[in-house]
């Protein structure tokens, strides 16, 4: 027979075994709450009502954490006291292994939320899991020398434990994300108090050309996080803080409360070359920035709007520019959608004639006042510039660069925009020749990009299509090539088209 403290770590190993195996099995098969969490809860409804108070005064916001942790400490001891049963009848240990399982999944059975079966499956695992690893560690021991049986068990208790903690780790990890996963889900969206037309024209169907609206799976996506974040919403909050006479904080359902409204705005990153494809158009919902600053009263001299993101992003831009009438928002939707993950949820800054790099904070977690000087935003020393207005741009869709097309009429088509003024005029030319004018699509509003396209005849032979947009304020895309560092890049875009 083992010794009695090998019979209580063992016990104990054994019962975190099945702690981390439950969680394991929550997470896999898609569970919103763990096991444990269950139980937390179970006992919170249980417990007097002094006692609650008294933990939720001692231990603050860490009151369930600290429950979590006891309910753990309290499974291991009794892991450890069914350590000390095995030695005498491995059955009866099972039987305690069990009985604690199944007092789990009652727990989480009373939670409406959480699936009966998952809970099941999750405390059977546990339960088996447990009574497997006790059986193994408190095994007698079958070398004669008293040094190696106990190296033997250390190893294997050892070895269990991290089994335990990794499959709990990634158990805990695989649950919180299906809880954000459905919590996003679940989001009902408010309407907005100003709401943008529909498109009315039915969109030319030219294979190749952009959509008006550009779907969120097909929206071009950037950004500087190794792996996309999962805010969850029921901590997440957004701050307004710095120079400000008011700062606040507001929760998401804060935040969805206040008035919003409905914009069409283009976006576009600063990297995207001539004719690239870093550009996309949306319709986004939110509440007006300067909702947002005005509520917060911004001090005379903050001359800084800085977003940041909960992974520690930051967009910086000029506090005149959120005051001067154009769209800023902060945006918690994405043509009719809640932001997905890859686009910002739950909340995104949107700056209509701002590159992204300097204003369209995804996952944002604070607005801060500042002034110019005092703060350098992420792309700033890496020699961006610090303003980052949008450069008038136009594309030419289709054809593609080098695609091979056939003589006679041909449909050249692409998009042109120019936030904050709109376009007033497209135009193609073919081998350097005359500036012809294109049809325009329908026209969503100044900061919408908009479709445009022109018939063809093109001979045989190797031609060069250029194309150019004419601003609402009457400027002229130059043909001077830029590259895109350090504020955008100019040019006219050229496809060259094998004609046969
Ligand atoms: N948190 C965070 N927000 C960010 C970025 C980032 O790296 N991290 N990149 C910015 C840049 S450079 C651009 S162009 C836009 C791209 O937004 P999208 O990915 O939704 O198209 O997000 C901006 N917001
Ligand atoms: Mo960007």
């Amino acid at each position: 027979m083992i010794d009695r403290k090998r019979a209580v770590l063992g016990g104990a190993v054994a019962a975190g075994v099945g702690l981390g195996i439950s969680e394991l099995i929550a997470g896999i098969l898609g569970a919103t709450q763990s096991l444990v969490v269950s139980m937390g809860e179970w006992v919170i409804e249980v417990s007097p009502d002094p006692v609650t108070k008294w933990a939720i005064e001692a231990f603050g916001v860490y009151d369930k954490l600290v429950l979590v942790i006891s309910l753990i400490v309290v499974a291991l001891a009794f892991g450890g006291v069914l350590g000390l049963v095995a030695r005498r009848s491995i059955a009866l240990a099972g039987v305690g292994f069990v009985a604690f399982a199944a007092a789990a999944v009652l727990a989480a059975s009373r939670n409406p939320l959480s699936s009966q079966a998952v809970a099941l499956l999750a405390g059977g695992g546990a339960a088996t899991a447990g009574i497997l690893s006790l059986a193994f560690l408190v095994r007698p021991s079958d070398t004669v020398s008293q040094d190696a049986s106990r190296r033997a068990f250390l190893r294997a208790a050892g070895g269990l434990a991290a089994v335990a903690a990794v499959g709990g780790v990634a158990g805990r990890w695989l649950v919180d994300r299906v809880a954000v996963l459905t919590n996003r889900s679940d989001i009902i969206l408010p309407a907005a108090l100003e709401v943008v037309d529909t498109p009315q024209m039915a969109a030319p169907t030219l294979p190749g050309l952009s959509p008006l609206i550009t779907p969120n799976d097909q929206f071009y996506k950037i950004d500087t996080a190794l792996t996309v974040p999962m805010v969850d919403l029921t901590t997440w909050t957004m701050r307004v803080t710095g120079m400000v006479d008011r700062p606040f904080e507001l929760t998401y359902d804060d935040l969805l409360e206040l008035p919003m409204v409905e914009r069409y705005v283009t976006l576009s990153c600063v990297s995207n070359r001539v004719g690239g494809d870093l550009v996309g158009h949306a319709k986004w919902l939110g509440v007006p920035l300067t909702d947002i600053l005005t509520r917060a009263r911004v001090q005379d001299g903050a001359t800084q709007v800085v977003g940041r993101s909960v992974d520690g992003f930051t967009v910086g831009f000029p506090t005149d520019v959120a005051f001067d009438g154009r769209d800023a928002m902060v945006a918690v939707a994405m043509n009719g959608e809640p932001l997905p993950f890859d686009h910002g949820f739950p909340a995104r800054l949107v700056v209509a004639g701002l590159y992204g790099y300097v204003s369209a904070t995804k996952w944002l977690s604070e607005i801060e006042l500042t002034t110019w000087e005092s703060f350098d935003a992420y792309w700033i020393p890496r020699n961006w510039s610090k303003l980052g207005p949008v450069k008038t741009q136009s594309r030419i869709d289709r054809p593609r660069m080098g695609e091979v097309i056939s003589s006679g009429p041909f449909t050249v088509a692409g998009v042109a925009w120019a936030p904050n003024t709109g376009i007033s005029k497209v135009e193609v030319s073919a081998d350097g020749g005359i500036w012809q004018e294109c049809t325009l699509g329908e026209d969503l509003g100044a900061n919408s990009w908009i479709q445009w396209w022109i018939d063809l005849d093109l001979d045989a032979g190797v031609h060069d299509l250029q194309v150019r947009a004419t601003d609402g304020s009457g400027y002229t895309q130059t043909p001077d090539l830029a590259p895109p560092r350090p504020d955008g890049a100019t040019g006219w875009h050229t496809v060259r088209v094998q004609v046969s």
